[in-house]
């Protein structure tokens, strides 16, 4: 693949991010090139994948600033110009308590490769997850000390996009983002990289990725998300990408009522309304043997892998070591790093010769099932049904564990 050269005076993003593979220079974007880099349970800053609409902007944490606008301390002015208080990066840490969370975030691309057909997009695979230690401020502390609105919706907005470009901006439920949103300025316990956000992002555990908004600029309170000819310019990244669309001819501004943020609740609903990517859905990787790896009859070998499920806990993990035809439940470790973060299992196993096929299988405190693969392209289809997961035109959300598995060659003892 070509790849777009960076400013002269940058490294080139493979040489900055040996561990990456990368999906295009400028904007950055890379995922994790392999992996066993992600078992060790936290993803370091310079192994986390990156996902970019526009180039990683300059800034200056001394000065750079929030601020709060729409429903604040009685102000009821809520267009796109409202103005409000500001708030500095030394108000923010020095002001408010801290707070840390281990999130495993994925992005909603994330294994979009696998559509077939192809969907619109950079073709991640399965390096587009990662998970990360981030401290910050509750944004909760906040809204509080602002005094504002106590429901509606917070619109988070990012100060990347150039002139002239739409906003990269997301609306959050004001009930999520009070419980345990975080105004992130640490990743993995330094300063935000620049990619990742710097010097502040909203981090927003247990849901895809493209919510948790990097370089903040701006908190935008409102009874409702920001929608129609008033806002424009606002609204691409929340009504027109990150929603499970497909050719049904209805218009996305025509369906910009969510009733829960539960993407899976969503996509099950009677009457689909292209549901909103927000809360992760349940998801594996095995992360050793690696695809590919050559081992020996009779020897006992150690297989591994990782299992997260958004806000929902990882609840049983299968395994099969035929492709599919036999599954048996596989040991799942302790939730060592709390409820947003995946969770690793393990098993050993002693295989005899031959061509293998391993899988894996997750299953969250809801009982959801990882699905076996992606369906056709079918509009009627919008939620996970018959062991598939919708085809929908921009590739999102894909959590099928076929494509997923790692294929092994099992030789002969004294072979
Ligand atoms: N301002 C802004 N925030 C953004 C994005 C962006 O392009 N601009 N990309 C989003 C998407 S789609 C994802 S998956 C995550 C990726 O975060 P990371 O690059 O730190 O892994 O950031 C999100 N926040
Ligand atoms: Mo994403």
């Amino acid at each position: 693949m070509p790849r777009e050269l960076r400013p002269d005076d940058e490294p080139p993003l493979d040489e900055e991010f040996p561990r990456l593979e990368v999906l295009s220079a400028s904007p950055e974007n890379a995922e994790v090139a392999s992996r066993s880099d992600l078992d060790g349970l936290l993803t370091p800053e310079g192994t986390h994948y990156v996902r970019n609409h526009y180039p990683t902007p300059e800034t200056d944490a001394e000065e750079w600033t929030v601020s709060l606008t729409g429903l604040i301390g009685g102000s009821g002015e809520t267009g796109p110009d409202a103005d409000g208080p500001t708030v500095g990066m030394d108000e923010l840490r020095e002001d408010y308590p801290a707070e840390s969370v281990v999130h495993t975030m994925e992005c909603s691309g994330n294994g979009r490769a696998f559509f077939e057909p192809d969907a619109e997009g950079h073709q991640w695979t399965d390096g587009a997850v990662s998970t990360a230690v981030w401290t910050g401020t509750p944004v909760r502390a906040l809204l509080e000390e602002y005094d504002a609105a106590a429901e509606g919706w917070v619109t988070v907005m990012g100060g990347d996009a150039p002139e002239g470009e739409d906003v990269f901006c997301r609306s959050l439920p004001m009930e999520k983002v009070r419980e345990d949103c975080v105004l992130a300025y640490e990743m993995n316990g330094h300063p935000l990289p620049p990619d990742h956000g710097h010097p502040v992002r909203l981090l927003v555990p247990g849901w895809f990725g493209n919510n948790s908004v990097k370089w903040v600029e701006r908190l935008h309170v409102a009874e409702s998300m920001p929608t129609g000819e008033e806002w424009e310019g606002y609204t691409k990244y929340q009504q027109l990408e990150y929603r499970l669309r497909f050719d049904d001819g209805k218009k996305p501004e025509e369906l910009d009522r969510v009733e829960t943020p539960d993407t899976y609740e969503q996509m099950a609903a009677d009457e689909p309304r292209h549901a909103y990517f927000y809360d992760q859905l349940p998801k594996s990787l095995i992360t050793a043997p690696a695809d590919g790896a050559t081992l020996r009859a009779s020897e006992a070998v150690e297989i591994t892998g990782l299992a997260w499920a958004g806000e929902n806990r990882v609840e049983r993990v299968e395994l099969s070591t035929d492709g599919g035809e036999t599954w048996a439940d596989i040991d799942l470790l302790e939730p060592a790093l709390g409820r947003y973060a995946w969770r690793r299992f393990r098993t050993e196993w002693t295989p005899e010769a031959g061509e293998h096929r391993l899988l894996a299988r997750a299953t969250d405190a809801k009982g959801r099932v990882q699905p076996a693969r992606i369906a056709e392209p079918d509009p009627e289809q919008t939620g996970i049904e018959n062991d598939t997961y919708p085809w929908n035109t921009q590739g999102y959300g894909n959590n099928a564990y076929r494509p997923l598995g790692t294929s092994v060659t099992v030789e002969h003892d004294g072979a």
